[in-house]
């Protein structure tokens, strides 16, 4: 009897170490256990200056992204004086805490320098300035980054190519040309075409997956396709996510999760949080049933530093955690879903 009685103390024992293993635990141990790296976009400033936000940042993910730092207009915003400082401080922070980093953004529409948008250069000096941008800020952090968003936001939402100042340079091969030239200058990072509304399976996911069914057979350098996953209650989800990631990895493809964040209409309650947490439970569920689907990153962790209600008046809470630094049902969620079938995984 006495025996038996062990027997129950000791299996009691080991099953509340369990559940207190998974309810105490880290994402990035759970997502390590499932072979996936877990990230958040970083604002820098808040890096810079607040402790909780870093504490955080350096415990709970594995994956880090330049919220803004790595782009053209923060880098050079004087035309020949490159200046990678604040990225270098955060790729020291990701060195320091034993995380990867996802470069981004080097070819895009957006958050360009003035002189360079409003220089009236001809295409055969975009094309060059293109060139030598990516070639230096690709070799200033080669070794350092794992993946690179090479090109953003190739396409509007019907599929059309985005008419950009490059593609009226260089037409569709501005894709080909930067992830060549971003190969050239470090060969061993993993390059992205990245975007966003291209979750679900219609016309702007066929044209990135034309796209990248083109660049794989003509044998451009390209690694992976990224989806934003910049979603928000208003709209239902994207159903088809599994399946249309699942059609980039049967192309040899890495896949990822590269912004996800979920907006909702303020003011926040309960049952949107609820709703919320399901959502970001769906989105990281389709990428650990997709062996291809690398990492899954968040668009930032707190409320605090969300660009949501900047960008959409009336809408936010669309993070992990509130704008008091408390976690959310989603924070909870996704950990859970980390946590799910962890026994299986490889
Ligand atoms: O979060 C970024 C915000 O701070 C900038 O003001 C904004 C400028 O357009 O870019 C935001 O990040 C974008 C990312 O680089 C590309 N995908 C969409 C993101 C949200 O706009």
């Amino acid at each position: 009897m006495r025996w038996f009685a062990w027997l129950i103390i000791i299996t009691y024992l080991l099953g509340a170490r369990h559940v207190m293993a998974t309810s105490d635990a880290s994402l990035r141990s759970l997502a390590d256990a499932r072979d996936k790296l877990v990230g958040t976009a970083v604002n820098t400033t808040a890096l810079t200056n607040d402790a909780r936000y870093r504490d955080f940042l350096a415990r709970e993910f594995s994956s880090v992204t330049p919220e803004n730092v790595m782009k053209w207009q923060l880098v050079e915003p004087e035309q020949g004086t490159p200046d990678y400082t604040s990225g270098d401080q955060l790729v020291a922070f990701a060195r320091a805490n034993n995380q990867a980093v996802r470069g981004h953004t080097l070819v895009w529409h957006n958050q360009l320098p003035e002189w360079l948008t409003s220089g009236g250069f001809t295409s055969s000096q975009l094309t060059d300035m293109l060139h030598a941008h990516i070639t230096d800020e690709v070799s200033h952090f080669a070794g350092e980054i794992s993946a690179w968003d090479v090109v953003n936001e190739p396409f509007n939402d019907d599929g059309t190519w985005r008419n950009s100042i490059w593609y009226q340079a260089m037409g569709p091969d501005y894709v080909a040309l930067a992830l060549q030239w971003a190969y050239d200058a470090d060969p061993a990072a993993r390059l992205y075409v990245n975007d966003y509304n291209t979750e679900p399976l219609g016309a702007k996911s066929d044209a990135m997956y034309a796209l990248a069914s083109d660049l794989v057979a003509r044998g451009v350098p390209l690694n992976g396709v990224g989806f934003q996953a910049h979603l928000g209650l208003q709209s239902r989800f994207p159903d088809t996510l599994t399946p249309n990631l699942q059609r980039f990895a049967d192309l040899g493809l890495d896949v990822a999760i590269t912004e996800a964040d979920i907006r909702m209409p303020l003011p926040a309650d309960s049952d949107k949080y609820v709703q919320q947490a399901g959502y970001f439970q769906r989105l990281l569920q389709s990428c650990l049933v997709v062996e291809r689907c690398v990492s899954f990153t968040v668009w930032g962790f707190d409320d605090t530093h969300s660009w949501v209600p900047g960008a959409f008046p009336g809408q936010g809470a669309a993070t992990l955690l509130d704008a008091a630094f408390d976690p959310k049902p989603a924070y909870f969620a996704l950990r859970d879903a980390l946590a799910a079938g962890s026994a299986t995984a490889k």
